[in-house]
């Protein structure tokens, strides 16, 4: 059969396999159906059809549940609750902000500046912030806690203009909007950023959304943490709200509809969306053939959410009263969003003709109606009681994430030239005509006169702090409990770990061959033993806990599942059984690495959305770290999170046999690129201790004056191999710089050459000091770098300094320093591609090249990866004779020499490192 012409969930959902055991009792059911179609109509049938299945729900005989309903509102007139504001009054502050977010926008558009923005956005939504703010939203002073709000990045301007009624910013600040540098107030660049970033307005904005599909993953990342933060009885987390505004052209992303089930089979009822259904993005329609409403109905229902539509104002309830046989809501229904929106292009009578005008009935219904009149029967998103009751279900909700699907209109309320048109996104002037308009739409008390005075730059309106609006408007906010969007880093004190709990690290370990990533779990669970602090870190799993040895920590830290473990584990004799538990440490998130960045912003910025400084270390598969979920991280530094990112597996020779989508040689790259991500390579384990230390004292010890908003990278490797202790006089300030000096070449009196080697590249620089003694008799000191990004940074500060101040001597950077001291030709390699060694290239004086891994990865032993990479140990040799001999040390015979005697084509003589611990 057609699927199309199914009727639906309720047939489909007939139990095919359950035998009729009285087909006569069946028939006689069926053909009252049929009686009633025949008498009623099938409106009515349809009705008492929808009533058995609700009073079956209420008798809890299990039957399926429709996806969509009727293209109304949910809640009924008769179900609306009291309003206890003064509708009135913020009717008329709303105008007054809706006027001044339009003007901000376009006086950035005055000549000379012209640096634009977005006015439609917030102009269709502008309802929905308002209720919010002054009836639901908590601030941070509220006695429960703040709530989460996620504003949608292209409604900006609105936030700014209530900030300016609020007397939290003045004109001068709103003139700034877009010019971050350029725009001073008493010689300071005090601009605003064009979206939500706290970066950049770090008092201000909190959670940065404007990138879509970020915001909904994060929303949902956010109330899952709060939960956690309660379950765990860090914090009573349970009066906070997550709110996060969508727009629904952004419910494409993939990300934005990537994570639902989480929330609701978190049962997160402390997470509300509200998208904003203004049946456009920045083109034209979202479904112009269909309707979003109703396809993200079914979509969030069918993941377990809690579903509110507001579709229409309540002008039309009086309408939908008397649709006795339904024609209306038929007519609702039939119409796709493409009509929907051009009606709102044209007038009363264009909907007249061509909405109610296709059936007698709704024709006869609107008959009396005067165009204008049908012109102001509105939408739902900008019914503030149709809101207001939406939102309260929705805080009221337990068990469920709720989303709030509103209907409104594009450029609402700036007349013909923005409303519903498909350029309105981009469109960021008014024309004088506009202007008059959109005055004395909003009943702004501004003459024509002073309009036409300057046009590009048309007055803001403020009628005083003592206005009764605005004292209103101030007494809700204070109400609630600040304003908001307001952040605040102001944490409690963080107890630090003891030295003590770093020293499995620096002890190396013995005989034994550990790979790093052990190492690293070692000193991990150190430091969660640590009375105090162990509680405050939050492991992050998206899976592969075993393949990094954390399956250790499952009986003790248990795993985070707010509904704790209700079946029997099957490993549950097992030493390292897996134990789920609503106090859980570890926050394993499935398979979703975008899902668990998500929840490294949330974790990594508690010390300031909760004052609770909490410390994630996310620990994943370098490989699909920044490459898969490169914009969350980008985020996160907006966030300015704090914590540990691991990329463990590193490497494109050490994952043996995984090949191409595995082996990560190029994450550190990609790292650099990010102005708050700290990166290592770390070769030791040791090396891991100190960096780890550094990086928790960086972020959380008062007395370090560095910039504590940072997260520290590092790669991780999975080939074991010995870990040495850490050496008595270890260079710890080198360590942390990012280069010392590991292994002086012997005192052969052989030519000199540097060698400098990052993570698992180490072993192989070593061996090669080895082969270049015996083999050649050259000297060669092998540094362990631990941060070419690090020392690079260093030389561009140096750089920009000297810009600056071109005759005063400039500092001079750390690599350069330390090389040059030394003699000799360098040679840099590393597991990962040349770029990230040759990042430091323009500051080594003298002779430079690089070894790498630079192509796909393949799938192969550890010794013939290197081989054919050219990265082990007979390779570096071939390479410092390369270098010696271009310096005119030797002769470049003896190169020639070593390529053949190594075989260095042949990528079967490779012996550089074991087949031990192989592939993950
Ligand atoms: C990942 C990403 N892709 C593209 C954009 C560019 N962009 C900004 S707004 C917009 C349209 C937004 O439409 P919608 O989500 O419906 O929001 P509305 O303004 O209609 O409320 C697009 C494509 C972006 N910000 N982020
Ligand atoms: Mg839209």
């Amino acid at each position: 059969m057609d699927n199309r012409k199914q009727g639906g969930p309720i047939l489909n959902g007939l139990p095919s396999q359950v035998p009729d055991i009285d087909p006569e009792e069946t028939e006689e059911w069926l053909a009252s159906l049929d009686g009633l179609i025949d008498e009623g109509g099938r409106s009515r049938a349809r009705y008492v059809m929808l009533r058995m299945l609700q009073r079956s729900r209420e008798k809890q005989i299990g039957v399926p549940s429709l996806t969509a309903t009727d293209y109304v509102n949910t809640i009924g007139p008769e179900n609306e609750p009291w309003f206890p504001g003064d509708e009135e009054v913020e009717r008329r502050y709303r105008r007054w902000n809706r006027w001044n977010a339009a003007m901000l926008v376009h006086r950035a558009q005055r000549p000379g500046v012209e640096v634009g923005g977005h006015i439609s956005t917030y102009a269709s939504s502008a309802t929905l912030y308002e209720v919010g703010l002054n009836h639901f939203f908590r601030g941070k002073d509220h006695p429960g806690g703040g709530d989460h709000i996620f504003y949608q990045g292209h409604a900006s301007p609105g936030m700014y203009a209530r900030a300016y009624l609020e007397g939290r910013m003045s004109e001068q600040d709103l003139d700034g909007f877009r010019q971050q540098q350029s725009h001073q107030i008493d010689g300071k660049p005090s601009g605003l950023p064009s979206y939500p970033h706290p970066h950049q307005l770090p008092d201000f904005w909190e959670h940065p959304t404007v990138s879509m599909g970020l915001g909904p993953m994060n929303a949902i990342a956010q109330a899952q943490f709060d939960k956690y933060l309660q379950n765990r009885g860090v914090k009573d987390t349970s009066q906070q709200q997550t709110w996060a505004f969508l727009g629904d052209g952004e419910l494409d992303e993939p990300e934005s509809r990537g994570m639902l089930h989480v929330a609701a089979f978190e049962e997160l009822d402390n997470l509300n969306f509200v998208i904003n259904c203004n049946l456009q993005r920045l083109d034209g329609p979202v479904r112009g053939n269909g309707k979003i409403i109703q396809e993200l109905e079914a979509y969030f229902r069918g993941a377990g959410w809690n579903v509110i539509k507001v579709v229409w104002g309540r002008e039309w309830d009086t309408l939908l009263g008397k649709d006795r046989d339904g024609a209306l809501v038929n007519l609702m229904n039939a119409t796709p969003d493409g009509d929907y929106q051009t009606y709102k292009g044209e007038s009363g009578g264009f909907v007249r003709d061509n909405f109610f005008g296709r059936d007698p009935r709704t024709k006869a219904m609107v008959e009396d109606y005067s165009d204008e009149r049908i012109w102001n029967l509105k939408r739902g998103g900008h019914d503030y009681r149709k809101v207001f009751a939406a939102y309260k279900a929705a805080a009221e909700h337990t068990g469920q994430p709720t989303v709030i699907l509103v209907k409104t209109v594009k450029g609402y309320s700036l007349g013909p030239h923005f409303e519903a048109r498909n350029a309105t996104h981009q469109m960021k002037k008014l024309t004088i005509d506009d202007l008059k308009l959109a005055r004395d739409h909003f009943q702004i008390p501004i003459s024509d006169k002073d309009l036409e005075a300057d046009p590009k730059l048309p007055p803001y309106y403020h009628p005083g702090q003592d206005a009764p609006e605005i004292k209103y408007m101030q007494e809700r906010r204070r109400t609630l409990g600040g304003y908001s969007p307001d952040r605040r880093s102001t944490h409690i004190d963080l107890k630090l770990p003891s030295d003590k709990a770093f020293d499995a690290g620096k002890r190396g370990s013995g005989k034994q061959t550990i790979a790093t990533t052990m190492g690293f779990v070692r000193v991990l669970k150190d430091l969660m033993r640590e009375k105090e602090f162990g509680k405050r870190i939050v492991p992050i799993i998206p899976d592969e806990a075993r393949t990094f040895g954390m399956d250790s920590f499952f009986p003790t830290a248990k795993i985070y599942n707010p509904h704790g473990q209700n079946y029997i584990s099957v490993d549950r004799d097992l030493f390292l059984a897996y134990k789920e538990a609503t106090d859980g440490q570890l926050l394993h998130v499935g398979i979703n690495e975008a899902g668990a960045t998500a929840a490294l912003t949330a974790v990594g910025t508690s010390y300031a959305t909760h004052g609770e400084p909490m410390i994630p270390f996310y620990i994943f598969y370098s490989m699909f770290g920044f490459q898969r979920s490169g914009d969350f991280f980008w985020a996160a530094g907006d966030q300015m999170a704090r914590g540990f990112v691991l990329g463990a597996t590193a490497g494109r020779t050490t994952l043996v046999a995984e090949g191409l989508q595995h082996g990560d040689g190029h994450s550190h790259l990609l790292a650099s690129t990010y102005p708050s991500i700290v990166s290592y390579d770390p070769a030791y384990t040791y090396e891991i201790a100190r960096i780890v230390r550094d990086g928790i004292h960086r972020m959380y010890d008062p007395a370090d004056e560095r910039d504590p908003n940072v997260m520290y990278y590092l790669t991780m490797y999975n080939e074991p191999m010995v870990q040495p202790p850490e050496p008595e006089d270890l260079d710890v300030d080198g360590v942390l710089k990012g280069m010392y000096l590991l292994s002086k070449g012997p005192d052969n009196g052989g030519p000199k050459v540097q060698l400098m080697a990052s993570g698992v590249g180490v072993p192989w620089v070593l061996e090669a000091q080895e082969l270049l003694a015996e083999d050649w008799g050259v000297s060669a000191d092998v540094w362990s770098v631990t941060s070419w990004t690090e020392l690079r940074r260093d030389g561009l500060k140096s750089e920009d300094d000297r810009l600056l101040t071109p005759d005063v001597e400039a500092r001079v950077p750390y690599v350069t320093q330390k090389m040059a001291e030394t003699e000799g030709p360098v040679v840099a390699t590393s597991d990962f591609m040349r770029a990230v060694p040759d990042q430091i290239r323009q500051y080594v004086p003298g002779h430079f090249t690089s070894l790498g891994t630079d192509g796909y990865a393949i799938s192969d032993t550890r010794p013939a990866a290197r081989r054919y990479y050219h990265v082990d140990g007979p390779s570096v040799v071939t390479q410092a004779l390369i270098s010696l001999a271009d310096t005119g040390a030797i002769s470049i015979d003896k190169a020639a020499e070593a390529a053949r005697k190594y075989q260095l084509d042949d990528v079967t003589a490779g012996t550089s490192g074991s087949t031990e611990g192989a592939g993950a």
